[in-house]
């Protein structure tokens, strides 16, 4: 055992680095600074970072790459932070599986990075990110994420929205060929956000992430990182993006957190605002319905890409990360009780029709034939109760623990 990896004290809610979880050293190292106040919280070092999240029972944490090297720092001083933070990776077996790309802090990226008009932006974002992809495989990344924070607008005239897209498609193709130039086993995985810090991002949704992917040189080798909070601001069912990324095979890496519809991107305690939908999350990503018809669960890391309340001191901030992992274990085990309640599985059985089913699954002049001609009473079938209520109500009685 790893000194700073705690022993485990029995708790069956208690994570280990086993349940995969990760933070950003942006999340829980993010200070309490906001647009309206200062830092409330002392900056933490990369290092005792992860010490502290060992100790928490999380499996690694992500990055970008001024979140460990800071802007403009010199090759020797790359080496010497670099090195630095593998030896405490080390001391403490904790692993880097996400990394990424600050292209949204410095001025430079004050109108976009990717799709900026200027081509030195441009220049200058491609240069960065694949100095940043170089740090993230040496830590030892094997997911790299693309959110583009400042790929947006306000004065909507200032760019043809298709030139945008172009422009991203260009510089993904770009780093896509430079990973197969470098021989890396990196996938990318493209982060959406409706708005904020740009007043409309482009690729606002999971979904619009899912048809672009598409239109790229490479798409086998980009995915999908949806957020919970990003979904939300869009009024979108996570559950729902998350679920057609991952019947795509492209759900590569996850963003968890909390948020209320209608706020700015709060990034909160997973779980901390809508229970049902982080039940129905963790239900989906752990496979619990067991449905054959999909891969048992995803594989991925848990990360949290959320941060602790202003109003919190250090403790504060590690009874934040203890509770993101909490609440995602326990509402795994809610999801296990769910789904093994034979109510429940009554009520989700689907429902078959063995003449019926052979005529749907597959188009031929035969079957068209033959499923025009079956009788339907559409009046009998519309009077049938679903016993929907009952379902969710059972749903709701397993969350909130007086049953199962
Ligand atoms: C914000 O939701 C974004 C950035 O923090 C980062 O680029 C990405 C990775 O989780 N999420
Ligand atoms: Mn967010
Ligand atoms: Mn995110």
């Amino acid at each position: 055992m790893k000194n700073g990896k705690k022993k485990h004290s029995g708790d069956p809610f208690d994570p280990a680095p086993a349940d995969k979880f990760t933070f950003g050293l942006w999340t829980v190292g993010n200070p309490g600074r906001d647009p309206f106040g200062e830092p409330v919280r002392a900056r933490m070092e990369p290092s005792y970072i992860v010490q502290q999240l060992a100790e928490c029972g999380a499996y690694g944490v992500n990055l970008h790459d001024n979140d460990l090297v800071p802007f403009g720092a010199s090759a020797a001083e790359r080496e010497r932070i670099v090195g630095g933070f593998k030896a405490a990776l080390e001391d403490h077996g904790m692993v880097v599986p996400m990394a990424t790309t600050n292209l949204f802090s410095h001025p430079i990226f004050k109108d976009g990075a990717f799709s900026a008009n200027d081509p030195k932006v441009r220049a200058f974002a491609l240069k960065k990110s694949m100095d940043a992809i170089d740090l993230g495989v040496e830590l030892g990344a094997e997911t790299y994420v693309f959110w583009g924070g400042r790929e947006g607008t306000e004065a909507d005239a200032c760019r043809d929205p298709r030139t945008a897209v172009a422009r991203t498609r260009e510089a993904m193709d770009y780093l896509c060929e430079y990973v197969r130039d470098q021989g890396y086993a990196l996938r990318f995985a493209l982060e959406a956000k409706p708005n904020e810090p740009r007043g409309d991002i482009y690729f606002a949704t999971t979904g619009h992430m899912l048809h672009f992917i598409t239109t790229l040189a490479h798409p086998e080798m980009v995915g999908v990182n949806p957020e919970v909070a990003h979904e939300t601001m869009a009024g979108l069912s996570m559950v729902h993006g998350v679920a057609q990324a991952m019947e795509a095979g492209k759900l590569f890496h996850i963003d968890l957190n909390a948020q209320k519809i209608g706020r700015y991107d709060q990034d909160l305690r997973f779980g901390s605002e809508d229970q049902k939908g982080a039940f129905l999350l963790v239900r989906l990503l752990e496979g619990t319905a067991g449905d054959a018809r999909y891969p048992a669960r995803y594989e991925g890391p848990r990360h949290f890409d959320a941060h602790a309340y202003r109003s919190e001191d250090e403790q504060g901030v590690w009874d934040f990360a203890r509770g993101c992992m909490r609440t995602y274990k326990i509402l795994k085990a809610r999801a296990v009780a769910f789904d093994r309640d034979p109510e429940v599985r009554g009520l989700i059985a689907e429902r078959t029709d063995r003449e019926l089913e052979p005529l749907l699954a597959r188009y031929s002049k035969k079957n068209a034939k033959a499923l025009r001609a079956h009788p339907i009473d559409a009046d009998a079938v519309a009077k049938k109760g679903l016993g929907y209520e009952k379902l969710d109500q059972l749903m709701m009685e397993h969350l909130l623990g007086v049953r199962g």
